[in-house]
């Protein structure tokens, strides 16, 4: 089987792909599967490598300098099996793992090409990639489907620049503080702070804009934070709940990145029916922007049981020290074995799409 695995990207997060994907080759029984490494550059560079015939032993080789081609991701298929290599027939990917986070991969961009060049994928697709980038999207239609979460409100850089005054009084209005401010776009936590005031609020507001022309504030909530992990097309199913203790304050990049599993519980100490109502929660959120292959949920559990949905993440951390992996394994599926489980979800998703009627 041909896996092809896309890491690297136009992204704050280059960094954590390469070592997710060090991570992902580790696990792979490359036997099994031939890997073939397609590292993006920091400049947006499509590079393919030699296929990998043994794991690598540090991050700096996936960034593919020395015998690295250059290719365009429009010819993934072409170019990047030319006949005379070709000696197992098709020439196609069997399947590519997209391990890429932010504006040129988390959102549905990569998958649309894939989609376009007919070659199967793992996790999410377009749609669900999209919309569960897009913060203010993904509320939107959270609360379409009704399912609670915290209230929020949103601005565009342009009418935050011309009445500034307006947005911070709608803010206190109608959330109040603590409230916290995020950009709209990015999967991590860059940009994000606390406000506690209306200096706080001023000064949050200019940070978050720095990274998006979108601003999502939602309302502090007094709860733990606890987080599921998801698993499944049509049929998802849910492991053991998370709990993530934050030391500063709030989840921040550093404690997400830096310093690995600090502050995380699992199994979370919750009672059978605050999980069972978990799990309902999760589903209902990975089914309600069309989730496949697998999403993490986070949630806030109020002192009085309440669940409110923080948000999902189509593309969870994946290292086996991240929440997601950890998450299974308690649940009893170990870091290589979810790695098969996706590839079989994404090869099942591809053939169930064949299935659909184009002409009428
Ligand atoms: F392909 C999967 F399984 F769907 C998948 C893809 C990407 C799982 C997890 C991720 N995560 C990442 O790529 C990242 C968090 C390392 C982005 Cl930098």
């Amino acid at each position: 089987m041909k896996l092809g695995l896309l890491y690297g990207g136009k992204s704050a997060e280059h960094k954590v792909s390469l070592q997710t994907a060090k991570a992902v080759i580790q696990a792979l029984d490359l036997t099994k599967y031939e890997v073939h490494p397609i590292y993006i550059t920091e400049e947006g560079e499509w590079v393919r490598g030699a296929q990998l015939t043994s794991p690598v032993e540090n991050v700096e080789q996936l960034r593919l300098a020395e015998n690295g081609q250059s290719v365009s991701p429009t010819a993934l298929n072409t170019e990047i099996f030319p006949a005379e290599e070709n000696q197992s027939g098709s020439g196609k990917f069997d399947i590519v793992f997209p391990l890429l986070h932010g504006p040129n991969g988390e959102d549905g961009t990569v998958q649309g090409l894939l989609e376009l060049l007919n070659i199967p994928y793992v996790g999410n697709g377009v749609l669900s990639s999209s919309a569960g980038m897009d913060k203010v999207m993904m509320k939107n239609i959270y609360a379409q489907a009704g399912i609670k979460q915290p209230a929020y409100t949103w601005y565009l850089r342009r009418d935050w620049e011309k009445d500034a005054e307006a947005a911070y009084a709608e803010v206190e209005n109608k959330l109040g503080y603590p409230c916290f401010v995020k950009p709209a776009n990015l999967g991590s936590s860059v940009g994000i702070s606390k406000a506690d005031d209306r200096d706080g609020l001023a000064e949050a507001f200019r940070v978050a804009f720095e990274y998006d022309r979108k601003v999502i504030v939602e309302e502090g909530i007094d709860g733990r934070e606890v987080e599921i992990a998801v698993l499944g097309n049509d049929d998802p199913k849910c492991s053991v709940v998370g709990e993530i203790k934050p030391e500063a304050g709030f989840y921040d990049y550093k404690a997400k990145y830096e310093d690995g599993t600090t502050g995380l519980i699992i199994p979370a100490d919750i009672t059978e029916e605050e999980y069972q109502r978990i799990q309902k929660v999760a589903v209902e959120s990975f089914k309600a922007i069309d989730c496949s292959g697998l999403v993490r949920a986070d949630f806030f559990l109020k002192e009085n049981g309440e669940v409110l949905m923080n948000e999902i993440n189509t593309m969870p951390g994946f290292t086996p020290f991240s929440m997601f992996p950890m998450l299974w394994q308690e649940s009893g599926i170990e870091y290589p074995e979810l790695i098969e489980e996706l590839v079989q979800l994404g090869l099942e998703r591809f053939k169930e799409k064949q299935k659909i009627k184009h002409t009428f």
